[in-house]
């Protein structure tokens, strides 16, 4: 059995090393022992209760801390998805640790010794809930599902030292706290939107984002590919539509686009995370990329230079025209075809210069069209006036809190995922000085993101129509994968703690505790995050990439 660590990390001592003097030890140990000792100082001891987002119940038992050895083993139930699991979770230890960590599938019903991860009947831990129990003799997640699993194996990650994070094998005392755990998410839908459309990201951007999203329990990544300055993604049916629409960007910056085989890779790795994406083609507005390859589509018929500024609202395809209708279906049919996930996302923001009867008109249109691909449909807030269609998701971006026309909708029967401009835009400021972002929808320091309840946001819509929260993240002036990383974090855990943990563990006392307890962690993963002012980060964490002091 392991020692119980320090109530406080501050009372944190110099660990005395073992009983060998100092004097016979080989410098190479030394080494070892000081990198040990500094990691050590960096970071606390974590507390079963450390866990981002707040699991919904935790019982931590001072007796039990488990220590993983260099011969433990990953025994996982015999099924395919949960072995698939039990390889992420060896890939993830087995460089910082350094030890084999061998995955074998001969489950026991009680699997003894090493981490056992296995697929129960436990109903009530749903689709992806999971229970976690640490004792001096083993570790045992416990899920219905293999998403479940996986969830329990990203707190287990939390739970082990920041070292963890390490890319190469680090001496440390691999410790878990004793106790157990049972989590379940309050809510389905947990998301992100990355816009690939004003400026290009990269796919291995993109699968580094769906990491972070698996880190936090996250489970959509809606991805913003058309807008006025790009199209991201390859349609074989409209080849110009990437090929020049996809050309440039913002300002100056290179454009790109996926390929369908791109695509493909990222929606592959994000179903082994159990990420679902949602790809968003934003119609009718927010369309000058494609009417730049296709003027054809554009009310006059002519097709317009580029665009590289950032204003918004100007573009349309001509509803009148019914070649729209086949670009819309040819492009959606397409696109469902590379999408494993049930829903498409067809924006619907913003159509400024689209008379609202012919606007209404456009998207039962293009709704219908969605429904005859066997998918639900996803709209910005806007499109509420349109008829309802079953499964019908309105996404809101607004900063009142109040919409009669939204909250008819949902009585119509459409359901909603929350984005409230004002809380989970992360392309908004922190504070007025951050250097990149917006601020018309407010500036959001960590508080703002994370202090404000799902269930009760938008008036006049019950709890029951909401299915969860999504952080979007605009592009306007988000240029790198370390501006997006320095955008989302740490907000997107409060997001992330919003969707997922129940209303009655919503702290921001011990969030912004257990929060900054993370700074080390990314730290040591490479994460250029913001070390913002106000919360107690730990201090003596070296400045990470890309991040500002504060
Ligand atoms: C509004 S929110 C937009 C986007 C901009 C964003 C900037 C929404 C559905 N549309 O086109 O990028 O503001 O914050």
């Amino acid at each position: 059995m392991v020692g119980r660590a320090p109530a406080t990390w501050a009372e944190t001592a110099v660990p005395a090393g073992d009983a060998v003097p100092a004097a016979e030890r080989s410098a190479a140990e030394l080494a070892r022992t000081a990198e040990r000792t500094a990691a050590s100082l960096l970071a606390p001891p974590t507390r079963l209760g450390d866990v981002v987002p707040a699991p919904e119940q935790v019982e931590p038992d001072g007796t039990a801390d488990y220590l993983l050895a260099a011969d433990a083993v990953i025994r996982v139930s015999a099924d395919p998805a949960a072995v698939a699991v039990a390889g992420q979770l060896a890939a993830l230890l087995r460089p910082p640790t350094g030890y084999p960590l061998p995955v074998t599938d001969t489950a026991a019903p009680v699997p003894a010794g090493g981490i056992a991860l296995v697929l129960t009947d436990e109903t009530a831990l749903g689709a992806e809930g999971y229970r976690l129990d640490i004792r001096p003799d083993g570790v045992r997640v416990a899920a219905g599902t293999a998403a479940g699993l996986l969830h329990g194996v990203q707190t287990l990650r939390q739970l082990l030292p920041p070292t963890v994070e390490s890319a190469t094998p680090t001496t440390e005392r691999w410790v878990l706290p004793g106790g157990s755990i049972l989590d379940r998410p309050r809510y389905p839908h947990r998301g992100v939107m990355l816009d690939v459309a004003r400026h290009f990201f990269g796919v291995t951007d993109v699968l580094r984002v769906i990491d972070h999203l698996g880190r936090y329990k996250l489970n959509r990544l809606h991805l913003h590919l058309t807008d006025d300055q790009g199209w991201r993604i390859a349609i074989d049916s409209w080849p110009r539509l990437a090929a020049v629409g996809g050309a440039g960007a913002v300002g100056d910056a290179p454009g790109g686009y996926y390929t369908q085989a791109d695509y493909q890779r990222i929606m592959a790795y994000a179903a082994d995370r159990y990420v679902t994406v949602i790809p968003e083609v934003d119609l009718p507005g927010h369309t000058h990329a494609a009417l730049t390859a296709y003027g054809e589509l554009a009310p006059d018929g002519i097709a317009p230079r580029p665009y590289t500024g950032t204003e918004v609202g100007f573009s349309y395809v001509d509803p009148s025209n019914e070649r729209s209708y086949d670009f819309v279906a040819d492009v959606l049919g397409e696109l469902a075809a590379l999408t494993p996930g049930r829903w498409l996302h067809i924006g619907g923001d913003e159509a400024f210069k689209v008379p609202a009867e012919v606007y209404a008109g456009f998207v039962d249109r293009v709704q219908r069209i969605v429904a005859g691909l066997g998918r639900d449909v996803i709209g910005w807030h806007q499109i509420a006036p349109a008829a309802h269609v079953d499964g019908r998701i309105l996404q809101w971006w607004g900063t009142t809190g109040a919409d009669p026309v939204t909250a008819e909708a949902v009585r119509r029967g459409a359901r909603l995922i929350l984005s409230p401009g004002n809380h989970a835009y992360l392309d908004m400021k922190y504070t007025s000085d951050t250097p990149i972002g917006h601020d018309w929808a407010g500036l959001i320091d960590v508080r703002r993101a994370y202090e404000w309840d799902p269930a009760s946001h938008l008036v006049g819509v019950p709890a029951e129509a909401v299915l969860g929260v999504e952080a979007p993240l605009w592009t306007e002036s988000v240029t790198t994968l370390a501006e997006i990383e320095f955008m989302l974090f740490p907000r997107l855990p409060a997001i992330a703690e919003r969707g997922w943990s129940p209303r009655k563990r919503h702290d921001w006392d011990t969030f912004r505790e257990r929060l900054a307890g993370h700074g080390p962690r990314w730290a040591r993963a490479g994460i250029a995050y913001h070390r913002c002012p106000g919360l107690p980060w730990p201090q003596t964490v070296p400045a990470p990439r890309g991040s500002t002091s504060g």
